[in-house]
């Protein structure tokens, strides 16, 4: 190849990255310090609610710790975590030597670590007595937030517009890419499903990421020049805030979710050593989850005061998400059934996923219901059902892909007795933490509070043991992970990898080249 087609030297490899392995891999790195943080913030969640009463921290530094937590775990993990993904493994799964526009996705990642510092310093502050970090949650309502928030609240707003503007940079550049750059002979039908999930992902960010830009906006003009958007005084109304957000708050949760369905249907076929059981329902039942979660928001404003008709609607179209999310469960089991399966640690965690995914749809299902949401709204049933959903699902996946596609990226094979040791800890200390939150939500703990009656103590002290666990188990993969990149551990591994591994990732030499394809490969 040509003389300067090889990385660049040192720190401006990664300053001037445009290669989508480099930027992916500071995606995923990226992201992996976020986890590590935000979980860091959990943990002090979690030690404050470990016995009643208030021991460690004051309630607004509580409020500051659930949100900021929320906030780096949704904008700053699970997110670009997906994207880094995305990037290392789109080019490669659809057979082109890279993503279609490097420059724009250098922006995209570049803007992260700049949009993050904002919030990272509010904390800081917090930490040293100086000022207070964001105390309003992470879904920020109003007033809350417009009226009583503090000063760190504007560097807040600038960070949410950052993170927009990031997310959308990447969206195109993966659409553009995927229209783009197939190899000849693949259609759209014969795309791997990780690509067609991030295809749609991206379409849904490009579609609500601006209303969330909206949201804050109006947010910083309320507050600075004088307009009254969601101020009764003036005029607005604060549930129109709920609206706005949620119109863009649940796609985000499909966001977090659809490429992980992705990740999942291509490790499963790969250990069961089938093809993936009912490809075009997949693709449709994608589609589907998609655009149903446009219509939805208002289930997370039932306690609000809608019309009557309104909350029907919105429970019966909530409700009918859980038949495309059935038909991909039932294929991701009929994919195994009589499968010749083997248990290699990405299988496990995609096994876990499918599992305990499937509790949260189904206490989603639970909170769908209208006149019983009454009850568990902003109870810990609810935080019960998003953890489920996004640490056992989300997050699972997204390490369940690293385990998977590592050996590609590296040319080697990290300690699988670690990484087994790391997914048994993980299994068992997740359910520990968010399985029992079912119960006391049930029984009336609300969430976002720093103290609780004694009735709940014995659950929550072994919640908390189940965060801790968690948390240390996290650090196995940070030691894993430092060992096979930096320390260069590990056996070199075939091209193919796993026995039963399909796609064109799997034809490309082991580590992949740094032009991923530069021959297109033909696709019959
Ligand atoms: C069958 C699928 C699902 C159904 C029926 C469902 C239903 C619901 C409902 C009704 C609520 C509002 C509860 C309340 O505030 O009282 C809720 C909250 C939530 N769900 Fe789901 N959900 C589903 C899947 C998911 C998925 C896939 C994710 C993310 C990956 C997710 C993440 C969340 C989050 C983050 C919240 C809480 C938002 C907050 O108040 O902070 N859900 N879900
Ligand atoms: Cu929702």
């Amino acid at each position: 190849m040509g003389e300067h087609h090889g990385p660049m030297k040192g720190i401006k490899r990664w300053l001037y990255a445009t290669n989508h392995k480099d930027i992916g891999a500071m995606y995923l790195w990226f992201s992996f310090i976020m986890f590590l943080t935000g979980g860091a913030l959990a943990m002090i969640i979690r030690a404050e609610l470990m016995y009643p009463g208030l021991q460690l921290v004051d309630p607004n530094f509580f409020n500051q710790m659930t949100t900021t937590h929320g906030l780096i775990m949704v904008f700053g993990a699970v997110m670009p975590g997906f994207v880094g993904l995305a990037n290392l493994m789109v080019p490669m799964m659809i057979g082109a030597p890279d993503m279609a526009l490097p420059r724009l996705n250098n922006w995209s990642f570049w803007i992260l670590p700049f949009a993050f510092s904002l919030l990272i310093i509010a904390i800081i502050q917090s930490f040293l007595g100086i000022s207070d970090a964001p105390n309003f949650g992470w879904t920020f309502y109003a007033p809350l937030s417009t009226k009583y928030g503090p000063a760190s609240t504007d560097f807040f707003i600038f960070s949410v517009h950052m993170m927009g503007i990031s997310s959308i940079m990447g969206a195109v550049n993966v659409i553009v890419t995927i229209f783009n750059l197939r190899a000849p002979g693949m259609t759209l039908m014969k795309m791997p499903l990780f690509v067609w999930t991030w295809l749609i992902t991206a379409f849904l960010l490009i579609a609500v990421m601006p209303v969330l830009a909206g949201a804050v906006t109006m947010m910083l003009t309320d507050r600075h020049f004088g307009t009254s958007f969601f101020d009764a005084a003036g005029g607005g109304d604060p549930v129109l805030f709920q609206h706005v957000f949620w119109f863009f708050g649940h796609p985000e949760v499909y966001i977090m979710i659809l490429p992980a369905f992705g990740i999942v249907s291509a490790i499963i076929p790969t250990f069961a050593r089938k093809p993936l059981f009912g490809y075009a329902s997949m693709v449709y039942a994608t589609a589907s989850i998609a655009f149903l979660s446009f219509v939805v928001w208002a289930h997370h404003m039932f306690t609000v005061g809608l019309p009557l008709a309104g909350n029907l609607f919105y429970m019966y179209m909530t409700m009918l998400i859980a038949v495309p999310t059935g038909v991909k469960v039932f294929n991701w089991v009929a994919t195994m059934w009589k499968g010749s399966m083997t248990f290699e640690v990405p299988m496990l965690f995609a096994i876990a996923f499918v599992i305990l995914f499937t509790i949260g749809g189904f206490s989603g299902l639970m909170l769908a219901i209208t006149p019983v949401d009454q009850q568990y709204h902003d109870t810990y049933f609810v935080v019960a059902h998003f953890h489920y959903v996004l640490v056992s699902g989300a997050v699972f996946s997204i390490i369940a892909g690293v385990y998977y596609w590592l050996p590609k990226w590296t040319g080697r094979m990290y300690n699988i007795g670690l990484a087994k040791l790391h997914f048994w800890c993980s299994l068992i200390f997740v359910n520990l933490l968010f399985f029992p939150m079912h119960f006391v939500g049930l029984a009336g703990m609300p969430r976002r509070y720093s103290d609780y009656s004694l009735q709940f103590a014995d659950f929550n002290w072994w919640i908390s043991i189940g965060g801790f666990g968690f948390g240390v188990s996290q650090l196995i993969l940070l030691w894993i992970l430092i060992d096979i990149c930096f320390r260069k551990k590990g056996e070199a591994v075939s091209d193919q990898v796993w026995e039963g591994a399909e796609g064109l990732e799997w034809t490309l030499p082991s580590p992949a080249p740094y032009h991923s394809f530069t021959t297109p490969p033909v696709v019959k």
